[in-house]
């Protein structure tokens, strides 16, 4: 029976290699003495999209891989995170594989917008953090975190069973002197929530600014601040909307060719205080496009992201699991990744 069966199992898997993959797992690896923990999610499999980003859009339409939930250990501060690209051999690939990913504490809203925490994440061309001592992001025991993901292989080549691997690393929560807690936040100029591709826009030759109005539920310091552009991504700021005062501003670096390579991190809270922002005080994001060509670009992005500190911590309210902006999020992230998930041109169900 078994020496019947084993060949036909084994010749479509031959023929098939990339059908061999297990399922994307998620390990999470505690190490209490380095202070970290290391969560890795794999094997994906990446066929080679080439260059053209359009076509990534119509085949993934938002789609997202994502991590399962990973409970918190410990009462902590959040110092930095490293994240890689590896293959399975442990070797590093490289890092603008992973078009954009995030990772949300579903048990703490934003600072912006009433959804779960986007605790730490960032895009191609945006790099590993790591906080001075003196600061860190409180994380309790127990606060569930997930994370989501685009992968976007713009080589020639397929690539098989790729991974992500993310290492946090922490400072214990009764560690004294006490850090000052700081949050990251984000804001983004056409925010949708749950509707993944929904904040993307189009800019006609010439380009465009496009503002959007936010407000803060408590009161506190921008302490850092960058962002997230698509190519020919010029700035974003943010202004006070009755005075028009700039607070902050990022701006793109750029080739020659208008490709984005990054996005300025200005270290707002460096030699002072940084900006203040008020509770309930509107304030504006404000995301300048160049198009030199002659057609529009299609399908980009505007998001600041960066750290706040709260003047009273304690003030941050609490997570609403009823909102129905904090249901459309989570619900779009879900949706997307299942889309994501069920592709079989990329991985086994
Ligand atoms: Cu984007």
């Amino acid at each position: 029976m078994y020496i019947l069966l084993l060949p036909l199992l084994a010749a479509p898997l031959a023929a098939r290699p990339f059908d061999s993959l297990p399922p994307a797992r998620t390990r999470v690896a505690y190490e209490p003495a380095g202070r970290a923990v290391t969560i890795t999610v794999g094997p994906f499999r990446l066929p080679a999209m080439g260059h053209d980003h359009d076509m990534m859009m119509m085949m993934d339409e938002w789609a997202e891989d994502r991590s399962d939930l990973v409970t918190w250990p410990a009462d902590t501060w959040l110092q930095g995170f490293q994240l890689r690209v590896v293959d399975g051999a442990g070797r590093e690939l490289s890092r603008r594989l992973l078009h954009h990913w995030a990772v949300i504490d579903v048990d703490r809203r934003e600072l912006v917008y009433p959804v779960a925490h986007r605790v730490m994440g960032g895009g191609a061309e945006s790099g590993d953090v790591r906080l001075p001592p003196t600061v860190g992001v409180p994380l309790p025991a127990g606060h569930r975190l997930q994370a989501f993901f685009m992968w976007h292989n713009d080589s020639d080549q397929d690539l098989e069973a790729v991974y992500l691997r993310l290492t946090i690393t922490w400072l214990p929560g009764n560690l004294q002197p006490r850090p000052a807690p700081v949050l990251p936040f984000w804001a983004d100029v056409d925010f949708h929530p749950g509707e993944g591709g929904a904040n993307r826009y189009d800019v006609p030759p010439g380009g465009s600014t496009r503002v959007a109005e936010f407000t803060v539920p408590v009161s506190g310091h921008l302490l850092v601040l960058s962002g997230h552009l698509h190519d020919y991504g010029a700035s974003i700021r943010v202004e006070d909307a009755q005075t028009g005062e700039i607070l902050a501003r990022v701006t793109a670096r750029r080739d020659a060719d208008g490709t984005v390579r990054g996005v300025s991190r200005e270290l707002l809270g460096l030699w002072g205080p940084g900006p203040h922002l008020e509770a309930n005080r509107r304030y504006l994001i404000v995301v300048v496009y160049d198009n030199p060509t002659r057609t529009p670009l299609t399908g980009v992005m505007g998001v600041i992201g960066g750290l706040f500190q709260p003047d009273d911590v304690r003030a941050w309210p609490a997570v609403d699991p009823t909102n129905p902006d904090y249901q459309r999020d989570l619900a779009g992230f879900l949706r997307a990744s299942t889309v994501a998930m069920a592709n079989r041109t990329r991985m086994l169900p």
